[in-house]
């Protein structure tokens, strides 16, 4: 392999690591020093010569929205540092890929003590987490034979891959989409698989905004065209928690906050991370009710006349009586809705909005005035705003705003969607093509289980058949953690599961002992990805593309194999070797990916191993911010939308009719305009007198979901903990860093209490992804919030609302 940085000639010198960090501090280089290592803006490399015999760059690949560079510093086989990327000048646009806290303890994740070891076989019930130690043989044979009965007997439909983000940014060993992974190329060898449609992140408005939009995806301005913004809205949106790179979009946002002069607004229940710090001011919502303001907010613009007339008329359908398209009776135009003069006779004034959303009538009034005043205005949304019952009509209401006051298409402005990022292409790793059409919601896979053949399109959302032929009988479960923890209602879902009866076998390949793990039936060690060659492209980013090339740090810990080796030798049991691996061996698909790449970026040095001494590319995105929309803002008709109208839809037909034809359960709402829908679990429905609280779960820094969530370090500085309100607690005797029981019909969880007014009166949020750990008690203690999350999905898109919850809390 090439050089290592340690090879190459000091730059600094060779002084002692002290007289270095002193020298540098007093140069101002040391940004942050600690007992274990430094930090950024320090040029160390060439003083580790006591602590590392190499020094190899590698990645941080889970799902977190970024991207991050790290720099493994090795001795005797063993990684002893971690740091980050420090090279170049840091300037914006050529700036440090820098990692954040939980990249930053990955020697601690790596050499976590619940690391698995062997491959392992269940004995005893499933889900009770006992195994027995089998030889790579004993388990490719087992599993080879479970699949290849499971497809004669039942049909390659009845196969799953399940969701599982946590090497989603590899590219060798990438895990998501499910479709793209190693595992679905073996399966496409052998006949393929049930797909899965959506997203747990965003399957609620990755469905619907098309429906306004016009198919496909629906593009948002970058964040770093804040910087023309004269007013920035973020609904639920929280960048210095889910985009913690320093090569991510909080460093965006930082930036264009330092040469931009837009006021910054937060929506959000909790004043989050980035309110405290990026924002000017904290507007507090109850959870699921953003429609409900957005409502109230176009009643003022309607009212007040700060509505751009010129822009509905020439680019949308649907305003006013007069845009409505043919087959929909009068009255359920846009201003009709809001105005009152529709069907349910409600005007969706200020004051209606207010007692909805828990926002004072003069703020909203304020707000629409600021809102339509400020041009250009940026608005946007995180995804907890749609991942909720009622989502699909909550982020298509968001999209109104923009829309109305004709922020669309222009710089500074926005589309209402999440930001967009740019980057670099890079070849993906080959799978091959699924003989499979039909699809399920990726969320209603436990449906599938229990009664996978009365699922049909109409009821359940299935695609590509009008019923599922097959339940599920096998699933694989590669770098997820969606068997239990991620999904909703761990207790339902673990007796789902438990039924060996029902899905018949269960592949887990992981790096520790999870929650999901305990309830394989085959449970195979997996390489970390410090343990092999890949590949990393960035993540969401706005000024920057790059790519990481991260090489083997050290050697498989354990008997832990590669995804693509474990895949081999299944195919291998299956006669399917020579079409899965093509003759080659991991390493030559490394070089073949890397090759194929070079035609994409001819810049790239022609060997592997001096990208891989390289460890990163970076390239500065080229221009101004692109501002999607505008040639269809600018010119509707020579550039019309892939809606059925060519335009904005604010009224849709097709969901019209779909809402017409589907077979909805009570409480259920699909309607054509973004109306606020009152739902199931949220702020309206009568079974707050039993659960008076609303829960949401929202991402937090401890973890990237559950991954990194038994790091002790991680742990200690970001604790699991639940956020109450100060009068809430008050009134149920719960103190500040007390025991609590939180609980609804489905379970029962302990946790740490928060008491802080940073989380609104009524409303509760424990972070999601720490790990479900149930006791003989039957209660979770380990503060996992998918406890108490539902299996019902969302209306439309079938989507999880992890978000909508009702709950009662008490001291314990
Ligand atoms: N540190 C960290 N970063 C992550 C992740 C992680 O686990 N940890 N996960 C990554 C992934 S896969 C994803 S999909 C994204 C998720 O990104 P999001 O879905 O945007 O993240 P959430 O934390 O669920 O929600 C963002 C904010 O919305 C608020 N919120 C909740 N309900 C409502 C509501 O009804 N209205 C309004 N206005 N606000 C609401 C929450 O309090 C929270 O502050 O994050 C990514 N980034
Ligand atoms: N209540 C609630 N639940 C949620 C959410 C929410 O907002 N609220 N958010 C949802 C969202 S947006 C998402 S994306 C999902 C995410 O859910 P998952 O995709 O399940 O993500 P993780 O919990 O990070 O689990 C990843 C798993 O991969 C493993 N892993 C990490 N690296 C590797 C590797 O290199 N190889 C192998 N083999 N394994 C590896 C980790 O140990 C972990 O067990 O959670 C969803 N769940
Ligand atoms: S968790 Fe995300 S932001 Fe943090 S180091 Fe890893 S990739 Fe970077
Ligand atoms: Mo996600």
């Amino acid at each position: 392999m090439g050089k290592k940085e340690s090879e190459k000639p000091p730059v600094e010198g060779r002084l002692g690591r002290r007289k270095f960090l002193k020298w540098s501090a007093a140069l101002g280089g040391v940004t942050a020093l600690s007992g274990t290592g430094f930090f950024y803006g320090l040029r160390s490399v060439e003083s580790a010569e006591p602590f590392a015999d190499k020094v190899v760059w590698t990645s941080c690949n889970v799902n977190c929205g970024s991207r991050c560079a790290l720099r493994a510093f090795v001795k005797d086989g063993v990684v002893t540092r971690v740091e980050t990327d420090d090279k170049g000048e840091d300037i914006y646009g050529d700036h440090q890929v820098r990692a954040c806290l939980r990249g930053r303890s990955m020697r601690h994740r790596i050499y976590a003590p619940d690391r698995l070891k062997y491959p392992m076989k269940r004995v005893g019930k499933r889900g009770e987490g006992k195994f027995e130690r089998i030889s790579w043989d004993e388990a490719l044979d087992g599993i080879a034979k479970s699949l290849g009965d499971t497809i004669e007997k039942w049909g390659n439909e009845s196969v799953y891959l399940n969701y599982g983000t946590g090497n989603l940014g590899a590219v060798m060993s990438k895990s998501w989409p499910t479709g793209s992974t190693p595992v679905a190329r073996l399966m496409n060898c052998l006949g393929g698989y049930l797909n899965q449609y959506g997203t747990y992140s965003d399957a609620q408005i990755d469905m619907a905004l098309p429906y306004t939009f016009g198919k496909g995806w629906v593009r948002g301005n970058l964040l770093s065209d804040i910087v023309n913004s004269k007013l920035v809205v973020l609904f639920g949106n929280n960048p210095a928690a889910t985009r913690m790179s320093g090569g991510g979009l909080v460093h965006d946002v930082i930036q264009a906050r330092k040469k931009g002069y837009a006021r910054i607004i937060v929506v959000d229940p909790r004043f989050t991370d980035t309110a405290t710090t990026l924002a000017d001011e904290w507007i507090p919502i109850r959870p699921g009710t953003d429609a409900a303001l957005v409502c109230g907010l176009a009643h003022v613009m309607i009212s007040e006349n700060l509505v751009d007339n010129d822009f509905i008329k020439r680019c949308t359908v649907g305003y006013d009586e007069d845009s409505m398209p043919e087959g929909v009776p009068a009255g359920n135009s846009y201003k009709s809705y809001i105005l009152g003069t529709g069907k349910d006779g409600q005007a969706k004034t200020p004051e209606w909005a207010s007692k909805i959303t828990g926002i004072p009538v003069r703020r909203i009034v304020q707000l629409a005035r600021e809102i339509g005043q400020a041009e250009p205005c940026y608005i946007s949304q995180g995804w907890s705003v749609q991942r909720q019952a009622n989502g699909e009509n909550n982020c298509r209401a968001i999209s109104m705003l923009p829309i109305l006051t004709g922020n669309v298409g222009v710089q500074g402005g926005n589309t209402g969607a999440r930001e967009s990022g740019y980057g670099i292409p890079f070849a993906p790793f080959p799978v091959l093509q699924n003989p499979v059409k039909t699809s399920i919601s990726c969320f209603t896979w436990t449906d599938a289980i229990e009664r996978g053949t009365e699922m049909t399109a109409k009821r359940d959302g299935v695609q590509g058949r009008d019923r599922l032929e097959a339940p599920i009988k096998f699933i694989w479960n590669y770098a997820g953690n969606c068997l239990v923890n991620q999904h909703s209602d761990s207790n339902r879902t673990s007796e789902i599961l438990a039924d060996d009866s029902k899905c018949e076998t269960v592949v887990v390949v992981d790096n520790f002992m999870t929650p999901s793990a305990k309830f394989a039936d085959y449970l195979l060690p997996a390489t970390s990805n410090l343990e092999e060659d890949d590949f990393a492209p960035q993540g969401f980013s706005s000024e920057m593309g790059y790519v990481i090339f991260a090489e083997k740090v050290i050697e498989p810990l354990f008997e832990s194999r590669t995804i693509f080796d474990i895949c081999a030798g299944v195919a291998k049991r299956l006669g399917a070797e020579q079409k899965y691996t093509e003759g080659r061996t991991r390493a030559q698909w490394v070089e073949y990916v890397y090759q194929k790449s070079r035609e994409k970026l001819p810049e790239l040095p022609a060997k592997l191993e001096d990208a891989f001494a390289m460890g990163l590319y970076k390239r500065e995105k080229p221009g101004l911010p692109p501002v999607p929309y505008k040639e269809f803002r600018d010119d509707p008709e020579g550039h019309p939308l892939r809606s059925p109208s060519g335009k904005l839809e604010i009224f849709s037909k097709q969901l019209w009719d779909i809402a017409h034809e589907w077979e909805l359960a009570e409480g259920d709402v699909i309607s054509g305009l973004p109306e606020y829908a009152p739902t199931w679990e949220g702020v309206s429905d009568p079974l707050r007198k039993e659960f008076p609280l609303q829960l949401i779960g929202h991402h937090y820094k401890q973890r990237t979901h559950s991954t990194y969530g038994n790091v002790d370090w991680l742990k200690k500085v970001a604790p699991q903990e639940l956020w109450i309100n100060p009068m809430d607690a008050e009134e149920r005797g719960i103190v500040h860093g007390g025991k609590v029981k939180v609980f609804n019909a489905r379970g029962v969880v302990y946790t740490i209490a928060k008491v802080t007014p940073r989380i609104m009166p009524g409303v509760l949020t424990l972070p999601e992804g720490a790990w479900f750990d149930p006791g003989k008690d039957g209660a979770d203690h380990g503060g996992c919030v998918n406890v108490l999350t539902t299996l019902r999905p969302s209306p439309l898109a079938k989507g999880n609302p992890q978000h909508t919850n009702l709950v009662q809390v008490e001291k314990a």
